[in-house]
């Protein structure tokens, strides 16, 4: 049962796309009348009217999407309010997404989402370990309800309301390998041969804001590329994709074109008074297409086409919470009050207030309130409504696709999000860090993000803003290895990380190997739960509800309905203990080839894996495809597969496969129903 409560008058977000079945009411009356459930109304410390959850001893919050800390969410809190914030320390309370939904495992479950573009905070047992507290900026929003008979269907019952997930060509569950930057054709060139020399499988090349003419969106740096076109194909040719970025701001350049059409159009936020909003990002001065707006969301979208014609077919989108670097305002004020210190004793208090001047130009809170958006003929201030700004950047482009390219699937994910974005495309998790802790967070993370609907998602392998090492690679491959997106990504100054880049390329080719031979099954897993709404990745609680030890765990999580993941996320460790809630099959694999089995008792183990090794679980009655490893999807050869089997009994699985590029999706004969019974298998 899904109930929604309206207050006020809540932005129209389209996170919810199906109100079908969806008991709503109005809040006010219903809070007046004793049928608003669960929450309570309360007063906080400011005055303020804040809706009040009691959470019992040992109730478990899970959600949030994109967040700091553990699965489950409770004892700290978290503030929506997509921030381009690279340091994701365990202090912080937002991260580039807003994944307004929770999932209260309780005496009774219940799934809660609210929809509000605003700032919004929960304070998830922090304050108050026994309440969880929802406070809004405005009291314009709506609060669902979901109640379902297990989490399980929850999570589904959520995901049929919010629609369909956002579908990823198949090419792009190959292995991807990015650097900000690789600077031109003969470094990306490079690059590729030393994949293919080693026998590193490879299927992607992303291309960082250095391939734009001056970070200009939409143009490419002709000396860097002299025949772009041609060079594409050549990539092609080797199977290998390229991706390029495309970034939130729009660079002020007479004689630009999408600038002056944009200016002309007036398709750009503007200030107060009308004019266009000046703000700082990589290309200097740039404007920001009001990509709220309907006729500039698709004029920005069909701009997409001057690269699909290049024969590009994927693409990411960055900055787009938006990161502001400055604003033209308020760097004014900083440039004024630092010119006046000029010649000052600088003693303590006037040298830290230099310092945090500086600081306040970056992604100010206050320049967020100076801009707006024209959205059905009303103006809007851009804070209201910030939430949405990545969501309506990818919408754009997920829309235009589907008019430019009706026949062929686009590879898109972002770095911003809001729930209703998952339909055009995935996210990566942004600026993370070469840390064993941040390897952890994208395990824990993982699930929750998925719950909202992003199922195309994974994290920079190897760390992004710092010095990796071959260990924490190789660790954050063999949890990678597992999710949809598989990208190496690092920041420009920071150690080599390429798969080659280190003593032990035969090791790191093996690995990735093995994300080929897993890859009919990853994909089948993908469409499976795209299709029917499930879960791709879940916390233990959803298979074992009963299980209260595996309700908790926080290292481990399940992948469809036939695997456990255990990874490693320490250093120098060579094996991890792994709780098992039912008898399960120890698979090690040292490459595609390289297979070792174990059956496994119910129960606590501890289970070596070397530091080149991958671990994973297969539950009873359960079966996996595997390819042999290739070079690249296109020569995966997913005509002779081997089936790793729980054991000699009955075991079955159902294999979705299509050739990855159509968009019938639905069609049902991509989906085979494969048994394994006495040494034999049928219906393949
Ligand atoms: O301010 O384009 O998260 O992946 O390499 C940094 C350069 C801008 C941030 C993205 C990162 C990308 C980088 N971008």
């Amino acid at each position: 049962m899904v109930q929604k409560f309206i207050f006020g008058t809540p932005f129209e977000t389209e996170a919810i796309v199906s109100q079908t079945g969806i008991v709503t009411k109005d809040g006010k009356k219903a809070l007046e009348d004793g049928s608003f459930p669960y929450f309570m109304i309360r007063m906080d410390e400011t005055g303020k009217e804040v809706l009040s959850f009691s959470l019992k001893e040992e109730d478990i919050v899970f959600g949030l999407g994109e967040n700091v800390r553990g699965m489950n969410k409770r004892g700290w809190h978290y503030v929506s309010n997509c921030s381009d914030d690279p340091v994701h320390g365990e202090d912080k309370v937002s991260l580039y997404g807003a994944h307004n939904f929770l999932l209260i495992k309780g005496e009774r479950n219940l799934g809660i989402f609210i929809d509000y573009p605003g700032k919004l905070l929960f304070d998830v047992g922090y304050t108050h370990y026994d309440e969880l507290v929802i406070s809004l900026e405005e009291w314009n929003f709506a609060i669902y309800l979901i109640e379902e008979d297990s989490l399980e269907n929850i999570a589904k019952r959520f995901r049929e309301m919010i629609g369909r997930s956002y579908i990823a060509p198949k090419w792009a569950f190959g292995y991807g390998q990015s650097r900000w930057s690789y600077m031109n054709e003969e470094e990306i060139r490079e690059v590729v041969r030393k994949h293919r020399e080693n026998h590193i499988p490879l299927d992607s090349v992303y291309m960082d804001i250095d391939y734009m003419e001056r970070y200009k969106d939409f143009t490419i740096n002709e000396e860097a590329f002299p025949n772009f076109e041609a060079f594409v194909q050549e990539m092609k040719e080797q199977g290998i994709h390229l991706i390029p970025i495309i970034d939130a701001g729009v660079k002020i350049e007479e004689g630009y074109d999408v600038y002056e059409e944009g200016l002309e159009k007036g398709y750009f936020c503007k200030d107060q008074n009308g004019k266009e909003f000046v703000v700082g990002v990589w290309p200097g001065r740039v404007h920001l297409p009001d990509m709220l707006n309907k006729d500039a969301r698709k004029w920005f979208g069909q701009k997409y086409d001057f690269l699909l014609k290049k024969g590009i077919d994927g693409f990411w989108n960055d900055m787009n919470e938006p990161a502001l670097f400055y604003s033209e305002e308020h760097l004014e004020e900083v440039l004024k009050e630092v010119s006046a210190m000029q010649g000052q004793n600088l003693d303590l208090d006037k040298f830290f207030h230099l310092k945090d001047l500086v600081l306040t130009l970056s992604n100010n809170e206050e320049d967020y309130k100076k801009f707006y958006h024209v959205i059905d003929g009303k103006k809007y201030r851009h804070d209201k409504v910030h939430n949405l700004y990545g969501y309506a950047m990818t919408r754009a482009a997920g829309e235009a696709f589907e008019e430019l390219e009706k026949e062929k699937r686009i590879l898109m994910f972002s770095r911003s999000s809001y729930v209703g974005m998952h339909r055009y495309g995935g996210i990566w998790t942004g600026d993370n860090m070469a840390n064993f802790s941040h390897l952890l967070l994208y395990i824990q993370m993982m699930p929750a993000v998925q719950m909202c609907g992003f199922l195309y998602t994974g994290a920079d392998l190897g760390g992004f803003g710092s010095n990796t090492s071959e260990e924490l690679l190789m660790r954050f491959l063999e949890f990678g290895m597992f999710t949809p997106l598989m990208r190496n990504h690092a920041a420009m100054g920071t150690r080599r990380q390429e798969a080659y880049a280190f003593d032990r390329t035969e090791r790191f080719a093996a690995l990735i190997g093995i994300r080929y031979a897993l890859l009919p099954y990853l994909y089948s897993e993908y469409m499976k739960a795209v299709i029917g709404n499930t879960a791709y990745f879940a916390p233990l609680a959803f298979a074992y509800p009963q299980d209260m030890r595996a309700s908790r765990v926080e290292d481990q999580l399940m992948l469809g309905k036939e695997l456990m993941l255990a990874p490693v996320y320490t250093q120098n460790a060579t094996g991890r203990y792994v709780y098992l809630p039912e008898d399960m099959k120890l698979v090690r694999m040292r490459s595609a080839e390289e297979i070792e089995t174990e059956m496994l008792k119910k129960g606590d183990h501890y289970v070596s894996c070397k530091v080149d090794e991958v671990i994973f679980f297969v539950r009873p009655g359960r079966m996996i495809p595997l390819a042999k490893a290739a070079d690249c999807v296109e020569k995966l050869n997913e005509k002779e597969l081997t089936w790793l089997i729980y054991e000699d009994d009955a075991c079955s699985y159902d294999l979705y496969s299509d050739d990855g590029y159509e968009k019938t999706y639905e069609d049902t004969a991509h989906l085979k129903h494969v048994k394994y019974s006495q040494g034999g298998i049928y219906g393949i």
